[in-house]
């Protein structure tokens, strides 16, 4: 008999076995995976737990917050903050970083996270998720921890993930070492690895983008698109079928589980930001995952990952999946 591997043994065997994360690292992500069960148990209890609905407040990028927004959030914090393993957090749900209280032993790493993504689903009983991100403090900046020490490229991570919230609820991770896929067993409350080595196919036939937008677009994007649409008769000589669930989450999940590309590219809406998604909570995690798992990320014009952030809420134009399709409109934005 083949026995499970849980999460928890995965990630001693990561420690122990092949050095690949220190014994802080572990924990941190043990604690991660145990706040996205929670976060699970509330989004499954909808109406039932009066978690649905908007809170009635706004975030500092101006969107009404739900109240499944604050609850993951909260939920997170709670969940890290007196573990010893962190410095401080940063959130999409918050205008500044979350300096661990006094009161608590301080850590060396920083955790970010867009606590519940695809927020315009979760009334509607729609896939969402959590999207997390790992650094190291550096350094070089002494005892204290500030914003700067979360302005980081996306090369820095030492770990990122998700977890979706959707008929199951799957945790999926990198260390750097490949990306592995962990089903939450509700009965036994853990989480099981239930795929390892996830790969993206390098071609594809889907693609993922908000159409509505569409004359708003710059020319790369939309000649891409337009290519697409045209199908066997046009200039790719194949037919393409298109998903968008404005979850991000759920979209990079069908990627990373059959290949696809997704886009959230600049528009001309406005022109002065450079796109809809924030680098460090979800464009940086999910570059790294689609990275080891064989895919690709570009913001048109250079790999997201390499981006030096400027500020901890900047946003950036996103391309990422199948490789050799990211690379095509890539190239589009260069001609
Ligand atoms: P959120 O973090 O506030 O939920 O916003 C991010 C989401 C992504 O999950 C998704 O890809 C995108 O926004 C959908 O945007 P749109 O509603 O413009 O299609
Ligand atoms: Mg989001």
């Amino acid at each position: 008999m083949t026995s499970k591997i849980s999460l928890t043994r995965y990630l001693v065997e990561k420690q122990r076995i092949h050095d690949r994360i220190p014994s802080d690292l572990r924990l941190l992500l043990e604690v991660v995976a145990r706040a996205c069960k929670s976060i699970s148990h509330a989004v499954t209890k909808g109406a039932l737990g009066d978690v649905l609905g908007s809170a009635g407040t706004g975030n500092v990028q101006g969107e009404i917050q739900k109240k499944l927004d604050i609850i993951a959030n909260e939920v997170l914090i709670e969940a890290n903050e007196w573990g010893g393993h962190l410095a401080a957090m940063a959130s999409e749900e918050m205008e500044g970083i979350y300096v661990v209280p006094n009161r608590y032993p301080q850590g060396e790493y920083l955790l970010l996270f867009d606590p519940l993504d695809g927020s315009s689903n979760i009334d509607v009983n729609v896939s969402i998720g959590t999207i997390f991100s790992v650094l190291k403090k550096p350094e070089a900046n002494g005892a204290g921890v500030s914003e700067q020490d979360f302005l980081q490229a996306g090369n820095r991570q030492v770990a990122a993930g998700y977890c979706i919230y959707g008929p199951q609820t799957t945790l999926v991770l990198t260390v750097g070492d490949g990306v592995a896929m962990f089903t939450l067993d509700s009965e036994q409350g853990s989480f099981v690895l239930t795929q390892e080595d996830v790969r993206i196919p390098e071609d594809t036939r889907e693609f993922a983008i908000n159409m509505s937008n569409m004359r708003h677009w710059a020319a790369p994007v939309r000649r891409y698109i337009d290519e697409c649409l045209a199908g066997k008769e046009g200039p790719r000589g194949k037919d393409f079928n298109m998903r968008w669930v404005a979850s991000m989450v759920a979209d990079v999940h069908r990627i990373l589980t059959r290949g696809g590309i997704f886009l959230y590219p600049w528009d001309k809406r406005e022109p002065d930001k450079p796109g809809k998604l924030r680098l460090l909570y979800e464009a940086n995690p999910m570059g790294w995952l689609v990275e080891q798992a064989g895919g690709a990320i570009t913001n048109g014009k250079q790999r997201i990952l390499d981006i030096q952030p400027g500020t901890l809420h900047e946003r950036v134009s996103v391309i990422l999946g199948s490789r050799n399709e990211v690379e095509r409109v890539t190239g589009y934005h260069a001609g």
